[in-house]
């Protein structure tokens, strides 16, 4: 049971350098959580890592949905990574032919090749969509590729799941972990189950997310990092809740590695 083993043993085990640098800074920092900031202003955005930044592992953008977005912007949110030790996920969730896909990796107004660490990619096109990141990225890249989604009614089969598994299986060096719902879907304690759904005021949105409890998604479900959006940027006093989500995220980990 890969979830059992502690994160600093999984992060021997890695051939990915961003699953063994994520895994590292978990244990170090004691949190398992990701901060999806899906702010639309990038003061908002960086005042917001300002104050939530020591009590994450990874910063989760959607770089597209920024108003006023320029290369600073980038310069600062590395800088803030640097100064608390998370990594950045830009959720772009290519879906392409692995030619466009490499050039929306790595061109374009964004260039998110040359900052985020790592990148949420979709299987459905096919291996060619790995082949082109594998060359495009270099050593020290990652990849979660999604194997379920949270949302109501996604169109995610079991033989599409299990397929993304094995095509994962192919990239080692490329593959930090994947986005997934279940802890059966993938056995590998070397890769990261990343879980987005999770609020603790709320079971769902109004149009299609899903939402499960700390409790549901690391002990039943086998989430290593947790997403956590809304629950921490819409509330009143948004670092004091991250700092209870992290309390409580960790609390459940703990309580799953001793057993
Ligand atoms: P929320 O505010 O906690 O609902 O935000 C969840 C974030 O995770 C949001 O940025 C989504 O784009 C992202 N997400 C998700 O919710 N569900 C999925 O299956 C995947 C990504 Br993949």
């Amino acid at each position: 049971d890969r979830t059992l083993l502690p994160y600093e043993k999984r992060a021997e085990l890695t051939s990915n350098s961003i699953a063994k640098r994520l895994f590292t800074i978990m244990a170090t920092k004691k949190t398992n959580l990701c901060l999806s900031v899906d702010l639309t202003s990038s003061t908002k955005i960086l005042d917001l890592v300002q104050k939530v930044g020591e009590h994450v592992c990874l910063v989760k953008t959607h770089i597209d949905i920024v108003e006023d977005y320029t290369d600073n912007f980038i310069v600062q949110l590395k800088e803030l990574a640097q100064k608390f030790n998370f990594l950045v996920l830009e959720d772009r969730k290519y879906a392409d032919i692995g030619h466009t896909v490499s050039l929306q990796y790595s061109k374009g107004l964004y260039n998110v090749a040359d900052w985020a660490d790592c990148v949420t990619v979709h299987s459905l096109p096919g291996e060619g969509i790995l082949k082109a990141l594998n060359d495009s990225a270099h050593s020290s890249r990652g990849v979660f590729l999604l194997a379920e989604m949270s949302s109501e009614g996604n169109l995610i089969t079991p033989d599409y799941t299990e397929a993304t598994v094995k095509m994962a299986a192919k990239y080692p060096e490329l593959i930090t972990g994947f986005v997934c719902q279940k802890k059966s879907t993938f056995k590998d304690p070397s890769l990261i189950q990343l879980t987005p759904g999770v609020q603790l005021e709320s079971s769902k949105d109004e149009l299609g997310q899903v939402y499960n409890t700390p409790e549901k998604v690391i002990l039943e479900n086998g989430a290593d990092v947790i997403v956590v959006g809304r629950g921490i940027v819409s509330a009143k006093n948004p670092e004091a809740q991250a700092v209870v989500y992290k309390d409580t995220l960790w609390k459940c980990y703990t309580k799953r590695v001793s057993g």
